[in-house]
């Protein structure tokens, strides 16, 4: 059986595209839905009775059409009366039975395979476990159904299965019987109370082992809270368990959204496309989203684990209870779930490290999103294949713009608008209009402007410039906004945004206060809201010659620009009070350094390292009164990918040079400062997971980065006795990491040994594994293509695993930039070979790894040849999935 329905060459130049505007809402809904799987790898049968109804919302119909593709169908049969082939219709993705009346029964009898579901879609195998993922149209892969995320139905589940094999048979809901059967067989029905549409149907059998905890909810009610993992996992589900109690609470006191049913489980899984799914009561997750365990996981493992649990936890409420209208609303769960995670993450831990890392992703790699063939806007106006929707643009863009309504209406209108986004919509499949209307009613505002954010694609760029008024003791504002044309508009034709622009002004001893003309109270940061295309604000009373401080805390998704001098950038490094700000200064600086020193590589000029940014490094590593963190990250050069997002063509060897050079001259310059930074940060505490003790180890780790570009003796052996003696793996790996990093022919044997010792120590720790092999891969040293198809015959490879492809095809092809693009033209080769495999095999995936290929546009005329052939290559396959052929058809 093949993962998932290809496009067949006779439609494959029209595969159908799907758009908001031709919504209609469904003919038929089904009230009630009882499933019973007889669970068996290649035929489980699936016996579905649906109580259905014609929806009075809708037009009438006679017939009745539902979803349904790699299925067998076995036996239909409406209320008593068993159909027979003349009364309905199979096609290759639907069911029709002709007549049906207004309520009825149907029973459907399917078998699918499991075992050979290839496309961990549906009902599928994770090792020896079964399990299922239906978001977002998986399900019709289990059984025919109404697959749309508005036909909500009250589901029971029966799960038969061998009880040696399967001693644990889960599905939604509350367990409500459990029968011993003939034959070592054994049952479990589980009840789901609440109505939710398909996409949030789980089900998993397995031999697992199970943590248990419990939750008193602010009423009283108690919830056991169980994590069903493999026993090799066991000693890895504190954290995640801490970080969902954590998570219910959060929930409670800063949305007061309390949990509904008695029990709440997590079950985690090997093979998984994705993080976690927030499946009714029964999550399931990637084991690298679950498991933490000091001795294997990283502090950004940790972190992911908490911030994921908190995610899939938090849609019980936003996605669950209100749930989407279709597809094209997707963000409305993902974008508001994400800003409530990233919120959940600051309060648990450092607000400021926790915006700038998602302001990094935003910027590194949504604005690329948005800025390639597969820009689209938060609420899409159509597609092809929805999986390929779930892009930064949906979650992180929409967790912005959520962010933003945060921000214009402040914390407490914003609180009432998400209440009465609940209750209104509770049980209710909602759009983003539904959403932006509860904020508007609370607020009384006029959100019609703000709408664009969801509308348009792309990425506003705003150009602010200041004027000083030393007679007038005014500071103006000027303010132009313009968005570049997208695939689907021109920039031209957009209209401008409602965007908010936090700003403050900086005096030489810090904050000013601020007056504006509409304001009478002066404060030192205000929120702008700027709505033309052009706008000025004026600030009164302003003493001295300010510098602006803009877009503080990243107060909006766009690229901003500001004519600073580099004094100015200096001066909100040093003085400004938003930790978000002075990054951004700091990391402005460094852009500047870089471009200098490409700029002379470009003519084979002598250069010297920006002295302001080194005397900014120099400064922040002797303040010891500095938060460990903010030094760690300000002293952090942009990276490859960000560095490529500023300037076409991209010039990979080129930045790469010049950012290896910066490095290395502030390594050389700092060296002691360095050496110095790293001896403070040691500690001989037992690990723990907080702010204070990441921070420390992040500038330790940063430390050890420089140190190790030009190691002395007594450096390279500090490194390895942190490699050979850490008791945790954050401090493991970064020591490895800088060893594998490290060019200097003195560190060449410890370079190899360590990789060697690590592998031995870790091989029966498959995520651990991950993290071994995604070091090498990214290893930018020349050759690593060949290292990386040696990778992929290692026994720690499994080619069906998407945890393995990402760590090694992925790593390489999106981290390894001068290799992946070698001037050869050999890692876009490697690339789409690996694309044709996997458009068989996992078509979700295979179209995930596409991302790079789709940017040719961006680099010079030869690699634009090389990689669009590779692109043409890949669309010639006659047997190309929907997923594959979406992106490269929009791509070329
Ligand atoms: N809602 C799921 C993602 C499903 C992806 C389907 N291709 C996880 C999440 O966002 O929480
Ligand atoms: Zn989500």
């Amino acid at each position: 059986m093949t993962a998932n329905t290809a496009v067949n060459q006779t439609d494959k130049n029209s595969p159908t595209t799907i758009y908001l505007k031709d919504y209609l809402p469904p003919a038929f809904l089904i009230e009630k839905t009882h499933l019973t799987f007889q669970l068996d790898p290649e035929k489980t049968t699936v016996t579905s009775v649906l109580q259905c109804v014609a929806n009075p919302k809708a037009a009438p119909s006679q017939s009745l059409t539902l979803h349904g593709q790699d299925l067998k169908l076995v036996r239909l049969q409406l209320n008593n009366k068993a159909l027979t082939a003349a009364d309905y219709c199979v096609e290759e993705e639907s069911l029709t039975i002709h007549a049906v009346p207004d309520a009825f029964t149907l029973t459907c009898v399917t078998e699918i395979s499991p075992a050979t579901n290839s496309s961990l879609e549906g009902l599928y195998k994770s090792r020896t476990m079964y399990c299922t993922q239906c978001e977002a149209e998986g399900f019709r892969k289990i059984t025919y159904y109404l697959d749309r995320p508005d036909v909500l139905s009250e589901f029971t589940t029966t799960v038969i299965g061998d009880k040696q094999q399967f001693p644990v048979l889960l599905s939604n809901g509350n367990l409500v019987a459990s029968e011993q059967l003939e034959n070592g067989f054994h049952s479990a029905t589980w009840h789901d109370p609440f109505k939710k549409p398909a996409y949030l149907f789980a089900l998993v059998a397995g031999d697992l082992q199970v943590v248990e905890d419990n939750f008193i909810t602010c009423s009283g009610r108690n919830v056991v809270l169980k994590i069903f993992v493999e026993p090799k996992d066991l000693d890895k589900c504190e954290h995640a368990m801490a970080s969902l109690k954590n998570a219910m609470k959060w929930d409670e006191e800063v949305y007061g959204r309390e949990y509904d049913l008695d029990i709440f489980m997590i079950v985690a899984v090997d093979d998984f496309n994705m993080g976690a799914m927030e499946n009714k009561g029964l999550n399931i997750f990637n084991t690298s989203c679950v498991l933490a365990n000091p001795k294997t996981t990283t502090d950004a493992g940790f972190a992911r684990v908490e911030g994921v649990v908190a995610h899939e936890y938090f849609h019980n409420w936003s996605g669950n209870r209100v749930t989407c209208r279709d597809w094209f609303q997707l963000s409305l769960k993902e974008g508001f779930t994400v800003f409530r995670d990233e919120e959940f993450s600051s309060d648990m831990g450092s607000r400021t490290v926790k915006r700038v890392e998602d302001v990094n992703v935003m910027r590194t790699l949504q604005f690329a999103e948005d800025g390639g063939p597969m820009a689209h806007p938060v609420q899409p106006a159509s597609f092809m294949e929805i999986s390929n929707f779930y892009t930064l643009t949906i979650y992180e863009k929409g967790a912005e713009v959520v962010r933003m309504y945060h921000t214009l209406l402040g914390p407490e209108l914003f609180r009432q608008g998400s209440d009465l986004y609940f209750e209104r919509h509770d049980g209710e499949a909602a759009t983003i209009e539904d959403f932006t209307a509860a904020m508007a009613e609370v607020s009384g505002r006029d959100f019609s402007q703000f709408k664009y954010w969801y509308s348009q694609a792309g990425t506003p760029v705003v150009k602010a410039e200041g004027d000083y008024c030393a007679q007038a003791k005014t500071f103006s504002l000027t303010f132009e906004q313009y968005c570049p044309d997208t695939p689907e508009a021109k920039g031209s034709d957009k209209k401008p945004y409602h965007i908010p622009v936090n700003v403050s002004l900086l005096g030489k001893a810090g904050l000013l206060p601020l007056t504006l003309d509409s304001q009478a109270q002066p404060q030192t940061e205000v929120v702008l809201e700027l709505t033309e295309a052009q706008q000025t604000f004026v600030f009164n009373d302003v003493q001295e010659e300010p510098v602006p401080s803009l877009f503080r805390g990243f107060s909006a998704p766009v690229k901003s620009a500001y004519p600073y001098k580099k004094a100015d950038l200096l001066r909100i490094t040093t003085q400004d009070s938003d930790g978000f700000a002075r990054f951004d200064a700091m990391q402005q600086l460094a852009v500047v350094a870089i471009f200098d020193v490409m700029a002379a590589l470009r003519k084979q000029e002598e250069w010297q390292l920006e002295p302001l940014l080194l005397n900014a490094v120099k400064e922040l590593l002797t303040n010891e009164a500095l938060d460990p963190a903010m030094v760690a990250l300000m002293c952090t050069l942009p990276s490859q990918a960000y560095m490529s997002g500023l300037a076409t063509p991209i010039e990979v060897e080129l930045i790469h040079q010049a950012r290896n050079a910066v490095k290395a001259a502030i390594a050389e310059q700092c060296f002691d400062l360095w050496l110095a930074v790293y001896n403070r940060c040691l500690s001989t505490k037992a690990y723990a997971f907080n702010a204070n003790d990441v921070a420390l180890r992040s500038l330790k780790k940063v430390a050890l980065e420089y140190l190790m570009v030009k190691p002395t003796e007594e450096v390279l052996a500090l490194c390895v006795k942190q490699f050979n003696n850490a008791d945790n793996m954050t401090d493991e790996s970064a020591a490895m990491s800088a060893l594998v990093d490290c060019t200097a022919p003195l560190a060449a044997k410890e370079r190899v040994d360590a990789l060697a010792q690590f592998y031995e120590r870790w091989k029966d720790e498959a995520l651990v594994v991950n993290l071994w092999l995604s070091v090498q891969a990214a290893d930018s040293t020349p050759g690593a293509l060949k290292r990386v198809e040696a990778l992929l015959k290692h026994p720690a490879y499994d080619s069906a695993n998407p945890n393995k492809i990402r760590s090694v095809v992925s790593v390489f092809c999106n981290q390894n930039a001068v290799n992946f693009h070698a001037i050869d033209g050999s890692g876009y080769v490697f690339l789409a070979d690996q694309i044709l495999v996997l458009n068989k095999q996992n078509p979700q995936i295979a179209s995930r790894l596409l991302g790079p290929l789709t940017k040719w546009q961006k680099y010079d005329v030869n690699r634009q040849g090389l990689m669009r052939e590779q692109l043409l290559r890949i669309q010639s396959e006659p047997a190309l999935s929907k997923d594959v052929y979406e992106v490269v058809a929009k791509s070329l």
